[in-house]
């Protein structure tokens, strides 16, 4: 809970951030790119850390006074390597997007060519989507996935990639709910010359945790957020093979960034010892069978669960046959204290900002301890909920879910 000095230095301020706790504590978050962090987390990341300007990498800054943020830092690499078992980490990027972006840098041109999962079919912006930077700087070109399957067809990837020969490839998206296959990925992009880049935002947790094969030292470059189902702070990171370090390096620091943010190093070293913990392999196989369970609950009531099912953390539901659309949907379901997005869904007929689907997952009610009888009771509220979308029936599932919250105390608040 957050403190005193707070509530007496500046009530308004404080007063938000209770609401926000009590918020999070009272509703079921399923939003697959949200988590809970640990106090330990919390706390680190709001240490004297803040006040702290770092330019530059360990052993060799533009600031004095880094005798604390230099093994700080060196620490928190470490631990990245050690965990990912990786050659070199970069634990500086802002974010996932600065990350994405520290790629380009150290290895593109403008007007080369990239090519990534397209936007609508649950890629990511930054994997040169139009509107995107990334789309606007480079030419970009976007594979799908089949119409009959929603999956990814990695020959059809290959004959793109043939035809298009792009400079980078990427594997990752926002809501692919299937693995991926890093090692074919990996020889398209050999075949056609291209660097390949794995962004495992969503997924970071569940790899390391043993839930999804890794890319470590099959892509050249893996990128990620850090917040995810990794468990950590708001951040990013990079890991690289060793040829790769100095460009990567010199991409995010001075190519796109200035100072990092040493309180979310300090916050990401604490999340990387807690990921390394046997327990956390227990949660990223429950993270999968709570997703599963929701998933087969949902079909069980006539959802249309994208390509059938999940094999990870996340769950894409095409709403067509109900009557409701995605932000209708989503917006009732927040009333009822269910939290949830709307997205498209591949081959969508909608617009993006009132698409058909909504997107769900499970990192955050299994970081409070729910299994599948929990997931299971979330799946049937979300019927209730969508088959009668009316503000009474909300109310009612409302009180349901604040009854089951109160089981299961959100860490780093309850
Ligand atoms: N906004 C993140 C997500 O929700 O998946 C991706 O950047």
């Amino acid at each position: 809970m957050i403190g005193d000095a707070l509530k007496a230095a500046d009530p308004e301020t404080y007063a938000f951030c209770r609401a926000e706790e009590r918020r999070q504590d009272e509703t079921i978050r399923l939003i697959p790119s949200e988590n809970y962090v640990s106090k330990a987390v919390l706390e680190a990341s709001s240490s004297v850390f803040t006040n702290k300007y770092s330019e530059g990498y360990p052993g060799k800054r533009y600031y004095e006074g880094q005798q604390v943020v230099d093994p700080l830092e060196q620490m928190t690499i470490d631990r990245a390597k050690a965990l990912f078992g990786a050659e070199h980490a970069n634990v500086q990027p802002y974010s996932g997007s600065p990350a994405n972006l520290a790629v380009y840098l150290a290895f593109l041109k403008p007007g080369d060519k990239v090519m990534g999962l397209a936007l609508p079919m649950g890629g990511h912006l930054t994997h040169g989507w139009n509107v995107s930077i990334t789309g606007k700087y480079f030419v970009s070109v976007g594979y799908g996935v089949r119409k009959d399957t929603c999956r990814i067809d990695y020959d059809e990837v290959r004959d793109l990639a043939k035809k298009e020969k792009p400079q980078l490839l990427w594997a990752g998206g926002t809501a692919y709910p299937r693995l991926w296959d890093f090692p074919v990925m990996a020889s398209i992009a050999k075949d056609v010359g291209a660097r390949f880049v794995a962004d495992i935002a969503h997924i970071a947790g569940l790899v390391v945790g043993g839930a999804h094969p890794s890319p470590v030292g099959v892509a050249d470059v893996v990128t990620t957020t850090t917040h995810k189902t990794l468990r950590g702070p708001r951040g990013g990171m990079i890991l690289c093979k060793t040829e790769y370090a100095q460009a990567i390096d010199r991409a995010v620091f001075p190519g796109l960034q200035g100072g990092p943010h040493v309180h979310n190093t300090a916050a990401l070293a604490v999340a990387l010892k807690e990921a390394a913990q046997p327990s956390f392999k227990d949660y990223a196989h429950q993270v999968v069978t709570n997703a599963r369970a929701m998933a087969e609950g949902l079909m069980a009531k006539g959802f249309q669960v994208v390509s059938g099912g999940t094999d990870n953390h996340l769950i894409l539901i095409d709403l067509s046959n109900k009557s409701v659309s995605g932000k209708v949907a989503a917006k009732m379901l927040d009333k009822a204290g269910i939290e949830l997005n709307y997205n498209s869904v591949p081959f969508d007929t909608r617009k993006p900002f009132d698409p058909s689907g909504i997107r769900l997952g499970s990192p955050s009610i299994t970081s409070r301890g729910m299994k599948e009888a929990e997931a299971r009771q979330v799946a049937l509220w979300i019927d209730r909920v969508v088959s009668q979308p009316t503000e009474d029936v909300a109310a009612a599932v409302r009180a349901e879910v604040q009854e089951l919250t109160k089981k299961f105390p959100a860490p780093g608040i309850g």
